[in-house]
């Protein structure tokens, strides 16, 4: 850390920038595409326009920002690692970066549970669950009978569904369709299914590792407790929990040819997102608001089948990180995301 941070609360350097991410307003834009890898990060702003030159920040703690226009639409590309952790960290501080509304697709890479999602196909998310690891399990028991997954004190919790935005989701699903490249003519691209978001990639995921993780019986349980669900990564649970407890957005898609919605203002004197956090209850409820709303989706690329225990080639990655990457560049473009952020300033002006 290099710079003086002025706001114990919501740390920020004296210019605004954020902790974590290193980003301050005007870097950030309100359509967002977000992935794990960084390199996936890289590949996929090779579609970004020339002009203006992309900005690009990595900051030290290993968040990749590039941010430049796709189509002339001011977007972001952003890189956040893997966890939950690490999407709580992206969401918060793009949400206190910006102004408006925002629209977030996940692009990542998952397992899949069942036939229909062999390796290389494409699943949409219509809903997701976490699976997180209780604390206050005894992990040295000796053995793990399956009534205890159900039992008061399991060692896995499985919470309940949380919905992504279906409109958002919808749009993805056919700019998806309709961009499919040769040589995936076959590949499944599903938006029916539900996705189960793990705080492990080991454990909570039911892979067998030395650590006694009591976990044996978790992805039967998953599958008989949870209808629909058919994918297991670790952040997309989170994104869509987010997004769902901030204020609801209107339930038909905004699409650029339709009317907008009224543009949420600031009342005289209020601080702008850069400014301190509001104390008051009433002050947060009119900041949500005035921020907008979060529309957030994903798609899933799938790299593992944990049935057939197929794992995807290098080369199959790299078509569907293009498709995939260029279908959410596409389909949030096209989607009217209400933004307040000045273009003057701003890294794409
Ligand atoms: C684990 O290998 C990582 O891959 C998946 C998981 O969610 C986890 O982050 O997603 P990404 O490919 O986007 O990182």
């Amino acid at each position: 850390m290099k710079n003086r941070i002025t706001d114990a609360n919501f740390p920020r350097t004296g210019d605004g920038r954020v902790y974590h991410l290193g980003l301050r307003q005007g870097e950030v834009a309100n359509r967002i595409v977000t992935v794990g890898d960084p390199s996936r990060a890289r590949r996929i702003s090779k579609f970004l326009d020339a002009s203006p030159e992309p900005f690009v920040l990595q900051s030290e703690r290993g968040f990749l920002t590039i941010t430049g226009k796709y189509s002339g639409t001011p977007i972001s590309i952003i890189a956040i690692g893997m966890g939950i952790g690490n999407m709580d960290f992206f969401v918060r501080e793009c949400r206190e970066s910006l102004d408006g509304d925002m629209a977030i697709i996940r692009l990542g890479s998952c397992g899949s549970l069942v036939p229909e999602l062999p390796v290389g196909s494409l699943s949409l998310p219509k809903a997701c669950v976490g699976i997180t690891r209780n604390y206050d399990y005894d992990f040295t028991a000796a053995t793990t009978e399956s009534s205890t997954y159900r039992s008061s004190n399991p060692p896995y919790s499985i919470s309940r569904l949380v919905e992504g935005h279906q409109p958002l989701q919808l749009h993805l699903k056919e700019v998806t369709e309709a961009t499919r490249p040769e040589g995936a003519s076959d590949a499944a691209v599903r938006a029916d299914f539900v996705n189960a978001s793990a705080d492990s990639f080991y454990s909570s995921q039911g892979r067998q590792t030395s650590f006694p993780d009591h976990n044996e019986g978790l992805v039967s349980e998953l599958l008989e407790r949870v209808p629909g669900v058919a994918t297991l990564e670790m952040e997309t649970h989170h994104l869509f929990h987010l997004a769902a407890v901030y204020p609801k957005p209107p339930s038909e898609l905004p699409l650029k040819s339709t009317a907008s919605r009224p543009v949420l203002t600031r009342p005289e004197g209020e601080i702008s997102a850069t400014g301190s956090a509001p104390k008051s209850e009433t002050e947060q409820e009119h900041s949500r608001a005035s921020r907008g709303a979060i529309y957030a989706t994903a798609i899933q690329m799938i790299f593992a089948q944990r049935q057939s225990q197929d794992f995807i080639t290098p080369e199959e990655v790299v078509l569907r990180e293009n498709w995939a990457g260029k279908a959410c560049l596409e389909a949030l473009v096209k989607f009217n995301v209400q933004s307040t952020q000045p273009d003057e300033g701003s890294v794409w002006a």
